[in-house]
């Protein structure tokens, strides 16, 4: 598993290194720099892999899979330049490196943010499938990106900062603002290869659903017990500004349980996928997930 994921990352790299150039012409090419920085800083590029292999799985290829896979790490990467911001989280790092507005200035970040958000459309749109299939993933891409998707579990998160919100209300919050894109990356990637049928995109949403629920629960443990220099950014921020997270709801053992029940049933959702042996133990590693 290492070893394709780790070629994944690398062809995902490969793909954002030559796109995000910086035009040396251009009087403003300052974004340019700004959507570069943020886009090569690194990340685990779990969305974009996400889509190339669901796309593989689902009898596509990585080339005509490609554009939804930058698409959805730009709107990442928005969102993590705009989440780090005084006004929301304000954070000073972001996988490993000074955040964007540390380097270029909150305004430039914003900019760049609203940049990287504007032209994955254009990215998304320019894929080489049925025309069908290019809007039907735009309009997922705006959907699970938008108010009833991320922007609205960030929104729910920022009203309820300092307030006590149920566990129901934080399983909300957190499945719109994390799980929405990973939801939307398997279905991108079905889309790609040519899987558009109500039955393949349900199954591959419920992976993403799970696959989110674990990966965030885990990321509020490990806000608690990780190691910042490994995690890439600030620990105990959720504690210090009164984040709701699982952690101060139950205690870490359950939240431990919790993550291999999500997990246990994200692999049991693709269960009639052949070849489904690489998202079987990416969500196995989120379990063991340090960073
Ligand atoms: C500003 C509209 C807007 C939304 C912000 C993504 C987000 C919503 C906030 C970032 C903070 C956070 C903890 C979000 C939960 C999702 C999450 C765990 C994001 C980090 O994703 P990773 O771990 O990041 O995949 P890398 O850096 O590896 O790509």
């Amino acid at each position: 598993m290492k070893t394709k994921q780790n070629n994944y990352i690398n062809i995902i790299e490969k793909e954002i290194d030559t796109r995000f150039s910086v035009d040396k012409n251009k009087s403003y090419n300052i974004i340019q720099d700004a959507m570069r920085y943020s886009m090569t800083a690194g990340g685990k590029r779990i969305r974009p892999m996400l889509v190339l292999e669901f796309a593989e799985i689902c009898g596509g290829n990585t080339e005509n899979a490609m554009p939804f896979a930058i698409a959805i790490e730009m709107i990442h990467t928005y969102s993590l330049i705009h989440d780090d911001l005084p006004c929301m989280d304000n954070d000073d790092m972001r996988r490993g490196k000074p955040t964007n507005h540390k380097v270029y200035g909150e305004a430039m970040a914003v900019l760049a943010g609203d940049a990287l958000l504007t032209e994955a459309t254009g990215v998304a749109l320019s894929a080489n499938l049925p025309p069908k299939d290019v809007i039907m993933a735009a309009d997922f891409l705006r959907f699970y990106a938008g108010i009833d998707g991320m922007i609205g579990g960030q929104v729910i998160d920022l009203t309820s900062e300092g307030k006590e919100i149920s566990i129901e209300e934080l399983e909300e919050l957190q499945t719109l603002k994390t799980g929405a894109l990973l939801e939307l990356a398997c279905k991108l990637g079905c889309i790609a290869g040519g899987k558009t049928d109500e039955a393949t995109l349900e199954k591959a949403e419920k992976y993403g659903y799970h696959l989110g629920r674990a990966f965030q629960i885990q990321d509020d443990i490990l806000d608690v017990i990780g190691d910042s220099t490994v995690v890439g950014k600030s620990i105990g921020k959720d504690e210090e500004s009164q984040k709701a997270t699982y952690p101060a709801y139950i205690s870490l053992e359950e939240c431990k349980n919790l993550v291999k029940n999500h997990t246990e049933q994200a692999i049991n959702a693709i269960s009639v996928f052949e070849n489904k042996a690489f998202l079987c133990d990416l969500a196995n590693s989120l379990i063991n997930r340090n960073y």
